[in-house]
């Protein structure tokens, strides 16, 4: 799609306002859809392999073990890879989506979790890379990898999200990956980056924390010191191995709950000091535009938030029984409850939220539904443990107006037409 990376401010901005002015994508293919639609043919259609035949791969021994020393999925699963903007006319300053609707659970594989660099991904020796601690500091430090592995490790299971996920002009995707794929979840091993500052000792005025990336953006953020104090994670692992070049290896900062933009990767200074930066990321980039002309900065949590991945854009859904299932996430803490409509938003009903569900992690929900086979539009909404509950997009765009473009957490309706097709709702039809 055209838009896929608006957090990119190298792609030209079509000034197209959301809600399907001209965006011409409903209908048509059903690319890279599972489509749940196939299943009465696959039931029905003769399979050779299917009990009681004994199937071909029981007939003699499979593959070697050790032909694959770093595992891979099975080949039939090739076409479950992150969602890449085809169009761009670079890949430094890009991004690539998570396939949420291919996922089962909360935590997205190594291989799938989203990507947004902005000046590519450096390729890190870690025997030369140093994390330095300096400014309002009792003693700097210069710490090598190993220094930082020896420091008590702790591991939690927290979302990251871009800000920019979809951008208010960017709507009008076709998956779900298209419209929030910029939102991924792991493991993340690590040390508290309380435990380093206290190493350094912080000097009494000490307030923010700037961290630097060693990336060709030099990507620098201003962290508060009580988030540095509080959960603030120095990071090297990520789901039980070390981090992929693509998410900051070989060290990052994991800030629970905060914009992905703050969660600075390939992180090699931390500056400690009285005033914020006013970086470049924090001034003319991921503040948000009011209508009053004013510009809302240093918004740091991401809001609750859910999104419907099954089914979703480009799937098919047959009459009757069709689980529907999704995501939910909450910079704030935990979700509380998540509730779905199959009625255009008439009617609320409580889906099931599956286990685990952990604060500021993705938490996945359930709904059963019966589709009685007539056109409807299916959406969900989450609540998280502060009472907050995510809004309708007319509901957000009414405080924050309609020059914003980061920090759009609103409700995302599916279409279902007659035939079972599932398309983007915020797309006129
Ligand atoms: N050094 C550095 N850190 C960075 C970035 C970057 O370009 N350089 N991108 C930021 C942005 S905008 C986001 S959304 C997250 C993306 O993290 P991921 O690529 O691991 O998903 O990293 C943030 N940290
Ligand atoms: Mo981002």
């Amino acid at each position: 799609m055209k838009d896929a990376d608006r957090d990119d401010d190298l792609v030209s901005r079509t000034r197209r306002r959301f809600l399907g002015q001209g965006a011409a994508l409903v209908g048509g293919a059903l690319a890279g859809g599972a489509a749940a639609g196939t299943a009465r043919a696959e039931r029905t259609a003769p399979v050779p392999n299917a009990p009681p035949n004994v199937p071909e791969w029981m007939k003699a021994p499979g593959a070697d073990v050790g032909s694959e020393l770093y595992g891979t999925p099975s080949r039939f699963e090739k076409e479950v890879v992150r969602n890449l903007a085809r169009n761009l006319k670079q890949y430094t300053s890009a991004s690539s989506r998570a396939p949420l609707q291919e996922f089962d659970g909360i935590i997205t594989p190594n291989g799938l979790f989203y990507e947004r660099h902005h000046g590519g991904i450096p390729d890190i020796d870690p025997a030369q890379h140093r994390l330095m601690v300096h400014g309002l500091v009792e003693i700097p430090l210069l710490l090598t990898m190993n220094d930082i592995r020896r420091f008590p490790s702790e591991s939690h299971i927290y979302f990251i999200e871009c800000s920019g996920n979809p951008g208010f002009e960017a709507m009008n995707g076709r998956t779900a990956s298209d419209l929030v794929g910029l939102v991924s979840c792991a493991e993340w091993t690590g040390v508290r980056l309380k435990t380093v500052l206290e190493e350094a000792g912080l000097k009494p005025d000490a307030r923010w924390v700037v961290a630097e990336g060693a990336d060709a953006a030099a990507l620098t953020r201003s962290i508060p010191i009580e988030k540095c104090l509080d959960d603030a994670l120095l990071v090297y692992s990520q789901n039980g191995e070390r981090l992929r070049p693509q998410q900051g290896y070989p060290l990052r900062i994991v800030l629970p709950g905060f914009e992905g933009n703050m969660n600075v990767k390939w992180l090699r200074r931390l500056n400690v000091t009285a005033e914020p930066a006013y970086s470049r990321e924090e001034t003319s980039k991921y503040t948000d535009s009011m209508p009053d002309g004013t510009a809302r900065q240093f918004t740091f949590y991401m809001e609750a938030k859910s999104i419907i991945t099954r089914p979703s854009g480009t799937h098919r859904i047959e009459k009757g029984f069709n689980e529907i299932s999704g995501l939910a996430w909450s910079g704030h803490g935990r979700i509380t409850q998540v509730e779905v409509s199959v009625d255009d938003g008439r009617t609320w009903q409580a889906a099931q939220l599956q286990e685990p569900v952990l604060t500021r992690a993705l938490t996945r929900f359930r709904f059963p539904w019966t589709w009685d086979g007539r056109p409807t539009v299916i959406l969900s909404r989450a609540t998280d443990e502060t009472g907050y509950l995510q809004p309708s997009l007319a509901e957000l765009t009414a405080v924050r107006g309609m020059k914003s473009f980061y920090h759009n957490n609103a409700i995302i309706p599916w279409r279902i037409t007659a035939s079972g097709e599932v398309t983007n709702g915020f797309v006129k039809a």
